[in-house]
């Protein structure tokens, strides 16, 4: 995309998670707080989603932490173009240890939305995340720009045996409410409790 151009997509992320919500049933998902975690909520919240609140940046990290504690969990984050730029160093992180069971999805709507519709620096083709994600190592990188594309992306990343970097470019839209009935502590220990019932594994959580 040119610099100084318009964000031009007709994908909204809410259709993206509907189109998405089956094939999440069995894996650990990770995202960001906001309007994506409204959007995932509202389809019906599950007992393997984790919405990681306030922390802003991380939830690449929690997805990396978890994705290299248990390979034999399929881990996927859904993160925002505004998350990823707050937290950059993260894709070389994950670029370095590329943990294959890890699909990274970053909704790139160009806006930090959840907290007014700030522009972001990908606004109008200024920053471009796949291209960073590409130069940080990561080892499969796809950038989509219309439905087709995206499902195309998430079949491949999947069924992949590598870690799959997907940054999908969205409308800067969200929800029209906002209300949760589940606290950050809340979801972690619920997260806790379902990885101990599937894998027998204890995740630590500390405060
Ligand atoms: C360290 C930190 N700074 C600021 C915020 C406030 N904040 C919450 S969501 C958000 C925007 C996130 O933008 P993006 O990742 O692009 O997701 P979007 O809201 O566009 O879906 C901001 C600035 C925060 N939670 N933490």
């Amino acid at each position: 995309m040119a610099h100084g151009s318009k964000l031009i997509t007709d994908m909204k992320r809410s259709d993206c998670i509907k189109a998405l919500y089956p094939e999440l049933a069995d894996r650990l998902v990770v995202t960001i707080m906001g309007a994506c975690a409204q959007e995932l909520y509202d389809l019906g919240d599950r007992d393997n989603f984790f919405y990681l609140q306030h922390a802003m940046g991380l939830a690449s990290s929690i997805g990396l932490g978890l994705a290299s504690s248990l390979p034999n969990q399929k881990v996927v984050v859904l993160d925002g173009d505004g998350s990823v730029l707050m937290n950059l160093g993260t894709l070389a992180t994950l670029a370095r240890y590329r943990p294959p069971n890890l699909t990274h999805i970053i909704f790139d709507n160009g806006s930090l939305l959840s907290t007014g519709g700030f522009a972001s620096h990908t606004t109008s083709g200024i920053t471009d995340l796949a291209a960073i994600a590409r130069g940080a190592g990561c080892p499969k990188v796809f950038a989509a720009d219309n439905n087709y594309q995206f499902l195309e992306a998430c079949a491949e990343a999947f069924d992949s045996n590598e870690m799959c970097t997907i940054v999908a470019k969205v409308e800067a839209v969200g929800p029209d409410h906002f209300g949760m009935d589940i606290a950050l502590p809340e979801n972690a220990f619920r997260l806790k409790r379902y990885i101990k019932s599937i894998t027998n594994y204890e995740l630590r959580i500390t405060n």
